[in-house]
């Protein structure tokens, strides 16, 4: 189970971190950052997905951690080390948003100043909650004052269009709390 590529490659790059309960939409949402064009995952991923994105003036490495219980051990190891912490949850799952909640503050308890980006994301679902109401079940009111803390309500939907103008928004944003990070 130890991943020593990535330990290897965290020495030299201050990772972004992706994070988020299993089935939330982590690779769907990553690899349509990086292509610009929406990008359904394929597969459920198995321990650990890197993804290295080239903007105009910049590259970021972003480490997606399998959600499922046997690597969640691994959070709050790369969590010390992370250069912002992108948390994506399924807006639709109501019944596991209270888990999503409790895992998501025992990762920024860990690091009082990690700038937070929570993926509201599934939002094209009918039974979605929109960002108030995640926001509210997040309890994102109690993430610190000093810390810097952004909401994007997300959808992955049609294959190969391109991504909703919130992604590229959201995607600008990270960029630049990674560079201010750096
Ligand atoms: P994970 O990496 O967080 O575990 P994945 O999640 O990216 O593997 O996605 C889990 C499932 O949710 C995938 O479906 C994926 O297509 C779907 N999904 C991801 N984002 C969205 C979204 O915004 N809207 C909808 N409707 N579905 C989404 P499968 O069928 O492969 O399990
Ligand atoms: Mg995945």
């Amino acid at each position: 189970l130890r991943p020593t590529w990535g330990l290897d490659s965290q020495e030299k790059n201050k990772q972004i971190l992706v994070l988020g309960l299993d089935g939330a939409g982590k690779t769907s949402v990553l690899h349509s950052l990086a292509l610009n064009r929406v990008q359904h995952s394929v597969a459920p991923t198995q321990g650990f997905n890197a993804v290295c994105i080239n903007t105009e003036d910049s590259q970021m490495e972003f480490l997606e951690i399998g959600g499922s219980e046997p690597f969640r051990a691994y959070w709050e190891m790369y969590l010390s080390r992370g250069l912002l912490l992108i948390f994506v949850v399924d807006s639709a799952d109501h019944n596991r948003l209270p888990e999503a909640k409790k895992h998501l503050h025992q990762l920024i308890g860990t690091n009082p100043i990690l700038p937070l980006v929570v993926f509201a994301n599934k939002q094209d679902l009918e039974a979605a909650y929109r960002i108030t109401d995640i926001h509210e079940a997040l309890a994102l009111s109690e993430v610190g004052n000093d810390r810097k803390m952004f909401l994007f309500g997300t959808q992955v939907t049609e294959n190969g269009s391109e991504i909703p103008s919130v992604m590229q928004d959201a995607k600008d944003l990270i960029a630049h709390l990674a560079a201010d990070m750096q």
